[in-house]
C-alpha cells in the first residue's frame, strides 16, 4: 500500500478526537488499523482497502445490532459527529471508527481447547444470524470462487514469465494447480449468513481463554457453511500458522467442530456439515493460489519488509505454507471425514 495517506490523526477529526493517542496494529493483510485512545476510551480506527465499497459498513450495522441484541459482544462502529457510519474524502478513502473489544488475539491456536472455544463462538455467530433477514447493501463476489482463483493464477503465469522470481514461483503454482486436479469442487448446500473471514487472528480471547467475539466484519456474506469452516479450520488446525512450515493437528479439528457442533445444535443439517473436511483442504489450497498469484502480481496482499526483500518473497513463503498444509490434510482425508461424522449425527 502507498504511503501518501493522511496520518489517522488527521482522520479523528471527523469524530472530534483528534488528541487522542493512535497506535498501529500490523496483523491485517488488507486494512489498516490502529488503536485509538480518547478520553480513557478505547477504540479501532481503520482504513477501509477500497476492494470494499463503503456500504458495507450498512450490513455491518443492521448485523452487529442483531448480534448484540442476540446477547454476543461485537465491535460496533462509532459514528461520526456528523453522524454518519464512516468518513470518507477523495483522497483519504474511506475511514471508520469501532468500538474496541479488550482482549488477547493469537495468530495461531495453542491447543484443542482454544480450537473448542473458536468453534463455540462461531457456532453461536452462525446460531444468531440463522434466520436473520437481511438485504446485503454489498457483495463481493467469488470471494471463495475457486475455479476464479485457479484461473488467475493460470493467467498471472502466462502474465509474468519475466517476473524476476519466475523460476522460483512457477513450479509451487503447478503443484497447486496440480493438487487441485484432484479435488470436487462442486457445491451445492444453502447459502447462510456468515462472518467471511473466521481465522483465528480475527477473534479475540479473554484473560481465562474463553472467545468472546469475532472482529473484521467487513466480509459478512451469504455463503454454504462448509467454505466458513474451510476457512476456519484451516487457520486454527495449524499451530504454526501462515509463515512457517505447518502442522495440520487432527486433534484441534476435532475439538473445533465439536465446540462448533454443539452451538448449532438443530440449525446446520447434513447439506451443511457434510463437506466441511473437503473444503476445509480447498481453502487451505484456494489461499495457496491466492497467495501465489500475488508473488507474481505483487498487489494485493500487505507484506513486511522488514522480514521479506519484496512482496513476492513474502507471499511465496504464505503460498507454500498453504500448499503443504493442503498436502498434510490429503493425508489425514479419512480421519478427517471419520471426525466430522462422528460429531454431527446425534445432534443434527
Ligand atoms: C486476508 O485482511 P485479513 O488479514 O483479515 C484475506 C483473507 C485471507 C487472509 C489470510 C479480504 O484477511 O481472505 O484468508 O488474509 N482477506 C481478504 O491470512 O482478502
Ligand atoms: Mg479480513
Amino acid at each position: 500500500m502507498d504511503t501518501n495517506h493522511p496520518t489517522p490523526e488527521t482522520m479523528l477529526k471527523n469524530w472530534n478526537m483528534e488528541q487522542a493517542r493512535t497506535e498501529e496494529i500490523l496483523t491485517g493483510h488488507i486494512n489498516r488499523t490502529w488503536r485509538v485512545t480518547h478520553e480513557g476510551k478505547a477504540f479501532a480506527l481503520q482504513w477501509l482497502n477500497p476492494i470494499f465499497a463503503p456500504e458495507v459498513h450498512l450490513d455491518m450495522e443492521a448485523i452487529t445490532s442483531r448480534l448484540q441484541g442476540m446477547g454476543l459482544v461485537t465491535p460496533r462502529l462509532v459514528r461520526t459527529s456528523s453522524g454518519k457510519l464512516w468518513a470518507e474524502d477523495h483522497e483519504a478513502g474511506v475511514w471508520r471508527l469501532f468500538t474496541w473489544i479488550e482482549g488477547k488475539n493469537h495468530l495461531s491456536a495453542d491447543s484443542p481447547e482454544m480450537c473448542h472455544e473458536a468453534g463455540r463462538l462461531l457456532g453461536k455467530f452462525h446460531s444468531a444470524l440463522w434466520d436473520f433477514r437481511h438485504e446485503f447493501a454489498f457483495t463481493r463476489l467469488g470471494v471463495h470462487d475457486t475455479q476464479k482463483h485457479i484461473s488467475n493464477l493460470s493467467m498471472s503465469l502466462k502474465k509474468h514469465a519475466e517476473h524476476s522470481e519466475f523460476d522460483s514461483i512457477a513450479p509451487v503454482a503447478h503443484d497447486i494447480l496440480d493438487e487441485f486436479s484432484t479435488l470436487d469442487l462442486d457445491i451445492s448446500s444453502p447459502e447462510r449468513i456468515v462472518h467471511g473471514d473466521p481465522k483465528l487472528s480475527n477473534i479475540v480471547f479473554d484473560q481465562q481463554g474463553k472467545a468472546i467475539c469475532m472482529l473484521d466484519l467487513d466480509t459478512l456474506a451469504r455463503m454454504p457453511i462448509a467454505l466458513e469452516l474451510g476457512d476456519a479450520l484451516r487457520s486454527w488446525c495449524n499451530p504454526a500458522g501462515e509463515e512457517m512450515e505447518p502442522d495440520f493437528r487432527l486433534d484441534f479439528f476435532s475439538s473445533a467442530l465439536e465446540g462448533y457442533a454443539r452451538a448449532m445444535v438443530g440449525k446446520a443439517t447434513r447439506e451443511d456439515w457434510g463437506p466441511i473436511p473437503r473444503w476445509t483442504r480447498i481453502i487451505s489450497l484456494e489461499l495457496a493460489a491466492r497467495f501465489c498469484t500475488d508473488a507474481l502480481e505483487e498487489s494485493y496482499f500487505r507484506w513486511d519488509a522488514q522480514k521479506f526483500a519484496s512482496a513476492s518473497e513474502h507471499n511465496l513463503l504464505r503460498a507454500k505454507v498453504q500448499l503443504s498444509l493442503a498436502k498434510s490434510m490429503a493425508e489425514h482425508e479419512d480421519a478427517m471425514e471419520k471426525a466430522n461424522h462422528d460429531i454431527w449425527p446425534t445432534r443434527t
